[in-house]
């Protein structure tokens, strides 16, 4: 079952531009930051109540993040809802015909997580993600 947002990811040309806004204007506090080679991104976690916000700056001019930017510019990029059981989750998803970007959950900065294919979204990307036991709460 989809709890509740667990996450938005929002695309940033700079992340320590994006800090200035966020973590220093809104106060959200970081809690963490990674490069994740694999999606062409350095991407942070802020936290904000309940849910957080992701932070996206493409680091691959190849990768998706970096094609967004350069289509669309800064701005909202995807919705991430939180969930226990993120393989569940996918496989019922997959059984209702919705196309998928991942066909199984793979390690990404919220937790275990997958990808949902905009198209059949409404235009929204939307991912899933299961997050990391030392996560709890966030
Ligand atoms: N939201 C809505 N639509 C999007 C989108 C987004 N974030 N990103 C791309 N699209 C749309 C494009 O506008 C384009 O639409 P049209 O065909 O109507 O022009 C279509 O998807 C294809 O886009 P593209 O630029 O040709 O790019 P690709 O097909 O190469 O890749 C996508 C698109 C979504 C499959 C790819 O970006 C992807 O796999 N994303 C999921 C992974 C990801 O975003 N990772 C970063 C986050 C890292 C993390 O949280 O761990």
């Amino acid at each position: 079952m989809l709890r509740r947002i667990h996450h938005v990811g929002i695309v940033v040309r700079s992340l320590d531009e994006g800090y200035r806004f966020y973590r220093d204007t809104l106060g959200l506090p970081l809690i963490k930051e990674a490069t994740v080679p694999d999606q062409g991104v350095r991407a942070a976690l802020l936290l904000a109540g309940e849910s957080e916000i992701e932070l996206l700056e493409p680091i691959d001019p190849q990768g998706g993040v970096a094609k967004f930017l350069e289509k669309r510019g800064e701005g909202l990029h995807h919705v991430c809802f939180a969930t226990d059981d993120v393989a569940a989750e996918l496989e019922a998803t997959k059984a209702k015909g919705i196309p998928l970007i991942d066909q199984a959950p793979r390690k990404g900065l919220a937790g275990m997580i997958c990808f949902l294919h905009p198209k059949a979204q409404h235009g929204v990307l939307i991912e899933y993600a299961e997050p990391f036991p030392d996560d709890a709460g966030h």
